[in-house]
């Protein structure tokens, strides 16, 4: 019985893989939903990439925290209230960690509770953070963003702090930005805050190599697409007949990752078949960037007031918290 649902899960969330993957290969131009780059290989790369020089975002967030977490607390928590931290998207926890150590070492009361859609993510990082901070009180949840803001506003009285960081907003078109924020907005409770990483428009050449690395991992990222593809949907892409080009647009704040096709192919996913022309772009994701004056724009939109504006020593990142 438990079977036939697994299985039913399983053929379903296959059914939409399929379903996107070949809408947005029918559409012109073609475009690959980004969500999908994060199977464990693509995870894997992520990981590498955070740890490049070009990658700056990781760095500077880092940065951020390490030298003004005494700041954050100060903000989140100006009389030493408890608090529930809620993250989004918590990834491996990395950045979040320095956080984490300091509100313990400070005696705060609160209680850590990561979000992901993959339950396999926060397996991991429950158990790294069981080893590396053993007194912290940690609660994942798995599950939709919004399922489980919304039983934590309702269930406790206790203040929400909501992180989202590392500039995964940017992955957004500018409607799901302050649709996704404004849903945030009428969850939360008054004087709750949102600290959100957003990366800041800056030299598109230092933008571009960001997305563009010397050791080609960041163009594994993009080429693990089509290999993800070719795995789970029965599709024979071949990744060689595809190169990886970013570009930036400094007025939108746009970069956008391309796989450009190589030659004039023929690709079949499942019994479909898609032809690609010689030259012509899959889009495979957004990396939007900001000017403070966009961020604090898209604050008022979504009805939050900012408190402050957290930047690294080279304003290249700004952590900004945000007040309800
Ligand atoms: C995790 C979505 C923030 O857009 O910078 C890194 C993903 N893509 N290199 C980003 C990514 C290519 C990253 N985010």
């Amino acid at each position: 019985m438990i079977e036939t649902l697994e299985n039913t899960t399983i053929t379903s969330k296959k059914a939409v893989f399929l379903k996107e993957v070949l809408t947005g290969l029918n559409s012109v131009p073609k475009t690959l939903p980004s969500k999908y780059f994060y199977d464990k290989i693509g995870d894997a790369l992520f990981q590498q990439i955070m740890e490049l020089d070009e990658y700056y975002l990781t760095q500077a967030e880092f940065e951020i925290f390490d030298q003004q977490k005494k700041q954050i607390l100060q903000e989140f928590s100006p009389n030493g209230e408890s608090f529930n931290l809620v993250e989004f998207g918590a990834g491996d926890g990395y950045k979040t960690k320095v956080l984490l150590k300091y509100f313990l070492s400070q005696k705060v009361d609160f209680e850590y509770i990561p979000i992901d859609i993959s339950q396999n993510a926060l397996d991991g990082l429950k158990k790294t953070l069981n080893q590396e901070i053993p007194d912290l009180n940690i609660t994942p949840m798995q599950g939709d963003y919004f399922q489980v803001l919304d039983r934590l506003s309702h269930a406790t009285s206790k203040k929400n702090i909501i992180l989202f960081l590392g500039s995964n907003i940017g992955n957004f078109s500018p409607t799901e930005s302050t649709k996704f924020l404004s849903q945030i907005r009428a969850d939360i409770n008054m004087g709750d805050h949102l600290m959100i990483g957003i990366d800041l428009k800056k030299d598109p050449a230092k933008i571009l190599a960001a997305y563009n690395d010397q050791d080609g991992i960041t163009a594994e990222f993009n080429l693990n697409l089509l290999h993800r593809i070719n795995k789970e949907l029965d599709a024979n892409f071949n990744p060689e007949q595809f190169k990886h080009y970013p570009f930036y647009n400094p007025i939108t704040g746009e970069c956008k990752s391309s796989l450009i096709s190589l030659q004039d192919q023929e690709v079949k996913i499942g019994n479909s078949t898609i032809h690609l022309s010689q030259w012509e772009p899959i889009h495979t994701e957004v990396s939007r960037k900001f000017s403070l004056k966009e961020i604090h724009d898209l604050a008022a939109r979504c009805g939050f007031c900012i408190t402050s504006d957290l930047s690294d020593r080279h304003g290249y990142f700004v952590d900004s918290i945000w007040k309800a």
